[in-house]
């Protein structure tokens, strides 16, 4: 397995819409495998292909312990309830910011074994599935957020940004003070 760089704001691969996975391989299992070995790194509780370079339709997620691999997602009902919370992005590192999202989805998608399953989700789960599906249509948390809002969460980025030349973030090579400064303010080691 292999830690994988993350691309970060300003690679146009972030911008871009993925492609379906038309079947799913051994490749695609490496691939996967890859993905939650960088988010563990990262100390993400997510992590959707664009971020580390790759067009599948694909992303893995995992909360409280629990793995879970979509891929092909699909946001197939969503609540008319909303709820606001903070959100960060690997792909955005040290920004934060509240998002209003529907609290609750019911997502479509396939396994590893290629088996279509549906979830419902609540909470932190249906956030963080949102999030990784707005990943894999070219969206980032920053597009909900007011002008103002999003203008100043830009300019703190301009700040940041040249730590990553060619939006790359060498995820592997981040000493243990430049991964503890990335994590949440509210996370303990
Ligand atoms: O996709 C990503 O960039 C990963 C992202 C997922 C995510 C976090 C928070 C809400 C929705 C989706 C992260 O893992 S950011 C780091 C993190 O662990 C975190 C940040 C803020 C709140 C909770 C967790
Ligand atoms: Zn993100």
């Amino acid at each position: 397995m292999s830690i994988l760089d993350i691309r970060v704001l300003g690679d146009p691969i972030l911008r871009q819409a993925t492609t379906p996975v038309a079947e799913v391989t051994d490749e695609i299992r490496r691939l996967v495998a890859d993905m939650f070995e960088t988010m563990h790194h990262a100390r993400g509780i997510g992590l959707a292909a664009p971020q580390v370079g790759r067009t599948e339709r694909l992303a893995v997620i995992e909360i409280d312990g629990e793995p879970l691999v979509v891929i092909n997602p699909e946001i197939v009902e969503r609540s008319s309830t909303k709820d606001k919370a903070e959100e960060g992005c690997l792909s955005i590192p040290d920004i934060y910011a509240d998002v209003e999202r529907p609290k609750e989805v019911v997502v479509r998608a396939t396994d590893l074994d290629g088996n279509e399953y549906e979830i419902e989700a609540t909470e932190l789960l249906a956030r963080c599935l949102q999030h990784e599906i707005d990943h894999l249509d070219g969206r980032l948390f920053l597009d909900y957020l007011s002008v103002l809002k999003r203008t100043a969460a830009l300019a703190k980025w301009k700040l940041e940004q040249n730590k990553y030349p060619g939006f790359i973030r060498h995820t592997a090579l981040e000493t243990p003070e430049e991964r503890k400064r990335h994590e949440h303010p509210d996370e303990e080691l």
